[in-house]
């Protein structure tokens, strides 16, 4: 099956490409089709508006990841927002913004979220969720990854997410999970 991944986040393409390797997809890029902004007020709706978009557009099935950090101290937030915190662009400016926002926090608790949606160009959309529990530092380690990964130990561990290989984070990560639960659900062809 030919799957367009709808994403403009090359950290998501590598971590999606090694996930769904071994299923028999071909996996396409997105080829300059821009994404419709990002409107809605949850992971999924704004996965599948991406995914919708990009199924619609193409004729394909499309998957979409819409993904966030979600900060005790901070009420949750960014979370839906984490690509623009801010007003930041890069994600070394997002990342150093959050510290001076935890700079007094009582808890420095955090988790991911990725929500991967497969739309089909028949409107039929599948959703998938996974999530990781942790610690944020108070200044980033490691080379890998992308996004607040430098800054992340997650539960159970003692190196950041920037620190592991892409299969380690993978093994254990929001995304990983999600793409786990949809590689599941396709074993045996795409569910009914
Ligand atoms: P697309 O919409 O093109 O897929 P994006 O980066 O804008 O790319 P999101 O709107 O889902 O995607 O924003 C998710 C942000 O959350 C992302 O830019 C990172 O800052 C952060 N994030 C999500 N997953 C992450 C991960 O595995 N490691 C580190 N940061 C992550």
């Amino acid at each position: 099956m030919r799957v367009v991944v709808a994403t403009g986040n090359a950290g998501k393409v590598r971590e999606i490409g090694a996930a769904l390797s071994g299923l028999g997809w071909a996996l396409e890029g997105l080829g300059g089709l821009p994404l419709p902004e990002e409107t809605g007020a949850t992971y999924e709706e704004n996965a599948a508006l991406k995914a919708c978009a990009a199924s619609l557009t193409t004729r394909l099935p499309a998957l979409a990841d819409d993904s966030g950090l979600e900060v005790e101290a901070l009420g949750g937030q960014p979370g839906v927002y984490s690509a623009r915190f801010g007003g930041r662009s890069s994600d070394l400016e997002r990342s150093l913004y959050l510290l001076e926002q935890l700079r007094r926090a009582p808890t420095r608790r955090a988790k991911f979220v990725s929500v991967i949606v497969l739309a089909y160009p028949d409107g039929h959309v599948e959703s998938y969720r996974g999530e990781l529990p942790g610690t944020l530092l108070e200044g980033p380690r490691g080379e890998h990854g992308f996004g607040y990964d430098p800054l992340f130990v997650p539960d159970g561990e003692t190196r950041t997410l920037a620190e592991m290989t892409l299969e380690e984070k993978q093994a254990i990560s929001h995304r990983g999970r999600a793409l786990a639960a949809l590689r599941e659900a396709h074993r045996n062809g795409p569910p009914p």
